[in-house]
């Protein structure tokens, strides 16, 4: 085997050297061109290129010293193991470009499904992992080009766990079933929990207590005191982790008691381990529910999650959503807490202003495009005014 290495700045020409010294069998091993510095050539000079070509020559095949043409080449043999090397990459590299492409053809589906309907603006309230499942879901219920709002509505609704509220006992002979109130500040903790406690004592005539930990704000122990006095149930403040042990122990014959818990932003996590630790002598079957409003925005239920999941949460309560013209945070809520959401809340009317959770009110909330009939009150939407 003969190998020789060639430059020139033409192509064709170089062609001609090789075909005129090595012969018609010859052939060409590499091409490489050398476009100069960071591959700009300064104007008016030719690109220049270096070709190595070869021609069978069995004799002195393995004896060649091909360094000077391949750095790190040997013989001719190391020079087509660095040449299949170099192919092995290549194939890899359109491999991985092939599966980018695929990726990139999956994703180009699903927006042109998107696009093609007429919620295209309601899409960026949907977390951004939830989308191309969404897509999926929505093909189920319509295989065709384009999908109606409704089809939309109760494609999102599929992907929405609730469990519908709380079903409230008696538990004569057990101890009592615990719900704790957690959550940020200001969200509706305590109105939502007398709303439940005045459901629990007006309609379903449980026995029930209240419990605070909140004397960090002031006023936060009176405005309980006044819906306990309201309901006339009996109410205890708990300033430490032994006096909550203690209490809700005094409160053994109770159906339900619920426990109140001072506001804390998601980005007060010493506030929120604080919290954690005044619960954590609870024993038994303790239910925490963490309260959020609807109008969240994505980056701030990423935060409140990963802070507040230290209190173990068992549901969601999605609070305000008469105050939420847009609710973007829902979905990232669901997805990073992978909880099912009890109740949604729409009013500070105690106990008026308060839903089981369905997937079909809070898919609405997400996309409001559907006018459902139903009686949630929804910050900008024209059923507000209706139903108030
Ligand atoms: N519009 C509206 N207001 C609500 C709702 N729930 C509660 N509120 C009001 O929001 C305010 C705060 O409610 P609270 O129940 O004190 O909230 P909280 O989470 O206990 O507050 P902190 O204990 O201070 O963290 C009060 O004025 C409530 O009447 C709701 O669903 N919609
Ligand atoms: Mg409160």
């Amino acid at each position: 085997m003969k190998v020789k290495k060639y430059t020139g700045n033409s192509l064709e020409k170089i062609r001609d050297v090789i075909t005129k010294e090595l012969g018609e069998d010859a052939v060409i091993v590499n091409i490489r061109k050398n476009s100069g510095r960071g591959g700009i050539l300064p104007l008016g000079k030719k690109a220049v290129f270096e070709v190595i070509a070869a021609v069978d020559d069995a004799a002195n095949a393995d004896k060649m010293n091909l360094s000077a043409t391949i750095p790190g080449a040997e013989t001719f043999s190391e020079l087509l193991e660095i040449q299949k090397e170099q192919y092995r990459g290549l194939r890899q590299s359109i491999k991985m470009l092939d599966e980018k492409l695929a990726d990139v053809d999956e994703r180009m589906e699903h927006i042109s499904i998107m696009k093609s309907s007429t919620t295209v603006k309601e899409f960026s309230n949907i977390h951004d992992e939830w989308q191309p499942l969404l897509a999926e879901a929505v093909k189920k219920i319509n295989p065709g080009e384009n999908p109606s709002p409704d089809d939309w509505h109760e494609a999102l609704a599929s992907m929405i766990p609730t469990a519908g509220g709380i079903m409230f006992r008696s538990t004569p002979q057990a101890p009592p079933d615990v719900y704790v109130f957690a959550g940020p500040t200001g969200v509706g903790k305590t109105t939502t929990l007398a709303k439940l406690a005045a459901k629990c004592v007006l309609a379903e005539k449980l026995n029930v207590g209240l419990i605070t930990t909140d004397t960090f704000r002031v006023a936060a122990v009176d405005q309980l005191r006044e819906y306990s006095a309201l309901l006339g149930v009996e109410i205890a403040v708990a300033f430490s982790p032994d006096e909550l042990e203690a209490q809700l122990e005094a409160f053994h014959d109770k159906d339900v008691v619920f426990i109140d818990t001072p506001g804390r932003s998601q980005y007060d996590t010493e506030g929120i381990k604080k919290i954690q630790k005044t619960l954590s002598r609870l024993k038994g079957s303790i239910c925490t529910l963490l309260v959020f409003p609807a109008n969240i925005r994505q980056e701030d239920a990423q935060a409140l999650f990963s802070s507040y999941r230290v209190l173990n949460p068992s549901a969601l309560i999605v609070s305000k959503t008469d105050e939420a013209s847009r609710c973007d945070g829902i979905t990232t809520m669901l997805d990073m807490s992978q909880l099912p959401v009890l109740y949604l809340t729409d009013g500070q009317k105690v106990p008026e202003d308060i839903h089981s959770a369905s997937p079909g009110l809070i898919a609405s909330l997400v996309m409001p495009l559907v006018n459902t009939d139903e009686a949630l009150k929804i910050g900008g939407k024209q059923d507000y005014a209706r139903s108030k």
